[in-house]
């Protein structure tokens, strides 16, 4: 179960009853309120298959109306509510913790508009990364988002949780890139931020709140505004590193892994992605970087994908380390901000700390100083937990860094935020919270700790 967050189900929720089922019937149509058990078990248990939840409830909105009503109505009967895309969060986030209502966004999946002079997309926040990618592609367009996970996130859970993914470095991240957002707040206000201007300094931006806010402030619908770039520049678009443990899991546990570099396992690998607008040039200056670095004793080997194919293979080798990490057992994962020439101390603190009862395994986007150290053990063992926590968060507050880089605080780091921020921080926050959402109703025991919420 979701054993290592302790919290008490709030008394002051509603239980769901008989009347409240067929109030949501009559406002989506009974097929759009589930209560299938098969159904509920995928709804109530995480990606990693660490947190579960008991919710008797799933409701697929098709509108932003009926999101608008489902909220309004939750806020008046005080029923608490899981804001639910993909599920493919990994700190506990996106499941219910006791039997709130899960309301998914997965019916609402429309790309609406797409203006290729600004190259700005309008969409609903159920859309999945995947289809945005490949309908920008077909337009000649690049998506300034990709992650591992694109078969199944959606746009909106990306939005809410500020997801970083593999080519920030080169794009920035969504507070740049996100141009507009339609959210509904707790009691069932629609906010229209959608603006399509570029520049538009008229009080305080707060789109920006929304975020990475977790579902904690609202829920975002329908037509996201997304900038998409043009295939231009000759710079660097990912930077992304593994280590030698990193690459013997996904050699041994991901089907069609393959070393491109087989003569003798390095200590570390790095991947490096340039998207230009002239290919061959941008292989002519990869291959001169290559070899000087090599030269320069700076790297011991190298290859350079000659086609496409070979192109995501590489890719499948860093992208497939959360999967293979998954069937290796159980793991435990912190996605951490650390100064780069520190970064890699920690893991082999870490391993120090472990010794043969782990492996520690160091992986991340080193262009942009975000280190994911997972540990993965056999089972899920108290004593390995203690060992690592509170260590690994006092090390990164020492150092001051982030205990959470892009995937979000969640359930799993709730009341580890005072690591990362000051009191008067999440005084505001709170605050903040508070105004939005006075009942506490949306995504509740994640995000701020428990103890300044009630
Ligand atoms: P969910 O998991 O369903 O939800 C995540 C959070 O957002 C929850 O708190 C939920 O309540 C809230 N939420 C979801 N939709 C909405 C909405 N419409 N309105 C309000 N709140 C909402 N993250 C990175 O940053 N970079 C990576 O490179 C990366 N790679 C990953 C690779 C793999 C294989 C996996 C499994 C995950 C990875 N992640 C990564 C984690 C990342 O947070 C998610 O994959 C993604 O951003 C979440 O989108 P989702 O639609 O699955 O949201
Ligand atoms: C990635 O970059 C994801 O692959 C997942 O953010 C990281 O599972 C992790 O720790
Ligand atoms: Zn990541």
């Amino acid at each position: 179960g979701s054993a290592s967050v302790l919290v008490q189900r709030n008394p002051k929720f509603s239980k769901l009853n008989d009347e409240d089922v067929r109030y949501f019937e009559g406002i989506l149509g009974a097929k759009n309120v589930i209560q299938d058990d098969e159904k509920l078990i995928t709804a109530n248990t995480d990606w990693m298959r660490k947190y579960k939840g008991s919710s008797k409830l799933l409701l697929q909105p098709r509108t932003t109306d009926q999101v608008s009503e489902i909220l309004k109505y939750c806020n008046f009967r005080c029923l608490a509510v899981v804001p639910q895309g993909g599920n493919t969060g990994l700190v506990g986030g996106s499941v219910p913790v006791f039997d709130e209502v899960v309301v998914s966004l997965s019916a609402m999946s429309k790309i609406i508009s797409f203006d290729k002079v600004s190259g700005i997309l309008v969409c609903e926040a159920g859309c999945i990364l995947e289809n945005i990618i490949s309908f920008l592609d077909n337009e000649g367009f690049i998506m300034p988002l990709d992650l591992g996970a694109k078969g199944s996130c959606q746009i909106g859970g990306n939005v809410s949780t500020n997801a970083g993914g593999l080519r920030l470095l080169r794009y920035g991240s969504l507070h740049g890139n996100v141009l507009g957002i339609e959210a509904v707040l707790a009691d069932g206000t629609v906010l229209d931020m959608l603006k399509t201007l570029r520049k538009d300094n008229t009080g305080y931006d707060l789109k920006h709140l929304f975020i990475g806010s977790e579902g904690s402030l609202g829920i975002v619908t329908k037509k996201l505004l997304q900038e998409a770039r043009r295939k231009l520049g000759e710079i660097l678009s990912a930077f992304e590193f593994l280590d030698s443990n990193a690459m013997n899991l996904v050699l041994n546990h991901l089907e069609g892994a393959r070393n491109p570099l087989p003569t003798s396992l390095h200590n570390f690998y790095v991947l490096i992605e340039t998207t230009g607008s002239d290919e061959s040039s941008d292989k002519q200056k990869l291959e001169a970087f290559l070899l000087g670095s090599m030269e320069n004793e700076l790297i011991s080997d190298g290859a350079l994908a000659q086609d496409i194919n070979q192109a995501s293979s590489f890719w499948l080798l860093r992208e497939g380390i959360p999967e293979a990490l998954m069937r290796a057992g159980a793991v435990y994962k912190y996605d951490l901000s650390i100064p780069v020439e520190k970064m890699y101390n920690l893991v082999e603190e870490m391993r120090s700390r472990l010794g043969n009862d782990a492996n520690v395994v160091g992986y991340g986007h080193l262009g942009d100083g975000n280190l994911h150290l997972n540990v993965s053990t056999p089972q899920y063992d108290d004593k390995i937990l203690s060992q690592i926590e509170p260590f690994v968060y006092e090390w990164t507050s020492k150092h001051h860094g982030s205990i959470s880089a892009e995937h979000g605080l969640g359930l799993m780091k709730a009341n580890k935020i005072f690591y990362s921020k000051s009191p008067e921080t999440v005084k505001v926050m709170t605050s903040i919270k508070k105004l939005l959402d006075p009942n506490h109703i949306l995504n509740p025991y994640k995000v701020l700790p428990c103890s300044s919420i009630s």
